[in-house]
């Protein structure tokens, strides 16, 4: 059975990661989804809230062979073989991605012999980031164009929470 890990802040988890993952599920038996969390990273939505948007949304879309787990501290590399996994998968918008990331999976292929599979993003959405949703929905626009529906609502409570 062959497992890959596609890692991410997904804060909040949108369509171009909802893509991503769909494609990455393509590829492999099975998907970790692993949501990282940094303490000293003010995220928008805590953990618990993204982890439970993602699980909602894969039953959504019936994508059965994906999971959503909590990335613990330490190197993904050693959280992927962990899961008995070979490939980490991350989604490429632009040549901008690609620079950050080439470093990243150098090193997480001389660690451990993980290699990352680069998955280029669908141009209708290479737009989308988690970022720019946060702002745009924060200045208070409708961004269900931008994330699954069981996003929407817990963003939508959130914001309304810290307003
Ligand atoms: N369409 C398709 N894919 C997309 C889109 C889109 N519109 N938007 C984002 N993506 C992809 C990203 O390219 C990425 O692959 C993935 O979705 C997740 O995106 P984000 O923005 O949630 O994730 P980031 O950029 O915050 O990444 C967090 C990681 C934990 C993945 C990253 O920091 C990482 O790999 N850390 C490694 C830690 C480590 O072990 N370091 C030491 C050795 S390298």
């Amino acid at each position: 059975m062959t497992t890959a890990v596609v890692p991410g802040s997904f804060d909040p988890f949108t369509t171009g990661h909802l893509d991503l993952v769909r494609r990455a599920s393509a590829l492999v038996d099975r998907v970790i989804v692993a949501v990282s969390h940094n303490p000293n990273k003010n995220h928008l939505l805590d953990i618990e809230t993204r982890l439970r948007t993602i699980r909602d949304t894969l039953e959504q879309e019936g994508l059965t062979t994906v999971t959503a787990e909590a990335l613990p501290s330490g190197l993904l590399v050693d959280f992927a073989k962990g899961r008995g996994a070979t490939h980490l998968i991350k989604g490429l918008r632009s040549q901008i991605d690609l620079a950050y990331e080439e470093p990243m999976a150098r090193m997480n292929q001389h660690l451990e012999g993980i290699d990352t599979v680069f998955v280029l993003t669908d141009p209708s959405l290479s737009h989308i980031s988690s970022t720019l949703v946060r702002e745009v929905a924060g200045l208070g626009r409708d961004v269900s164009d931008f994330v699954p529906a069981p996003v929407l609502g817990a963003l939508t409570a959130t914001l309304a929470k810290d307003s």
